[in-house]
């Protein structure tokens, strides 16, 4: 099988939803399947922080999500976790700055599964790239406290340098994304918008990935 095709890619970004089970007020299951009838594109299983699920309990909770996620024929990205992506079948992998090269990961898993890269300047982004990354996530765009370990905030300055640069490469903002501050985000460039809190921390899931999957399809965007 060959690499996922770059328009493809791009459609699959366009609302990228990521979550562990910290991030959710309601079961993670329930969670998913609110954001999943809403209309997300990707889901990234992102089980991070001290109070993160590991071993078995782990696993499980993988094996759910990923079932959920079949059900809406949506695809399955697992952050940075080589062996559990193997465990589940993902059809790719996120990584970041300090995780294994995207290169090697590219060599372990072969052509046919997505590989995402964390890229902060137009250094890394050049370099992930090279290693063969299908997309990259460029964050944190606005304040974030879904991540302790966040770079300084940039704006949508990266992304505009980014394209400025003439990088095609499938491209999604992430961090601090909001309904609100959606828009410039897909204005300066990128094909799509990643959320973790905006959807998972939200009153109403369902609604809530309704406006955020209108948001990213509308012309005016
Ligand atoms: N990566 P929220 S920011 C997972 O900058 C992640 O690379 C980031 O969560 C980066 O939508 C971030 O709740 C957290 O702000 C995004």
């Amino acid at each position: 099988m060959t690499r996922i095709d770059i328009e493809d890619m791009r459609r699959l970004l366009k609302l990228y939803f990521i979550m562990g089970s910290v991030n959710c007020r309601q079961s993670p299951e329930d969670t998913l399947t609110a954001a999943a009838a809403g209309g997300i594109t990707l889901f990234q299983f992102r089980e991070k922080g001290p109070a993160a699920l590991k071993g078995a309990a782990l696993l499980r909770l993988g094996q759910q999500l990923r079932q959920i996620c079949r059900a809406y024929n949506i695809p399955f990205i697992v952050n940075d976790d080589l062996e559990l992506a193997a465990a589940l079948d993902a059809d790719g992998i996120h990584v970041g700055q300090d995780d294994l090269p995207a290169r090697l990961i590219r060599e372990q898993l072969g052509e046919h599964k997505i590989i995402g890269v964390s890229a902060h300047n137009l250094t890394e982004a050049r370099q992930a790239i090279a290693d063969g990354a299908d997309y990259l996530g460029v964050g944190p765009v606005y304040p974030t406290s879904s991540k302790n370990d966040a770079q300084a905030v940039r704006g949508t300055t990266v992304i505009e340098e980014l394209r400025r640069s003439g990088l095609s490469i499938p491209v999604v903002g992430i961090g601090g994304i909001t309904l609100e501050n959606a828009p410039p985000v897909i204005r300066a460039g990128a094909d799509g918008l990643s959320i973790i809190s905006a959807i998972a921390g939200a009153e109403d899931i369902h609604e809530t990935t309704r406006r955020f999957a209108q948001l990213v399809t509308a012309p005016s965007s």
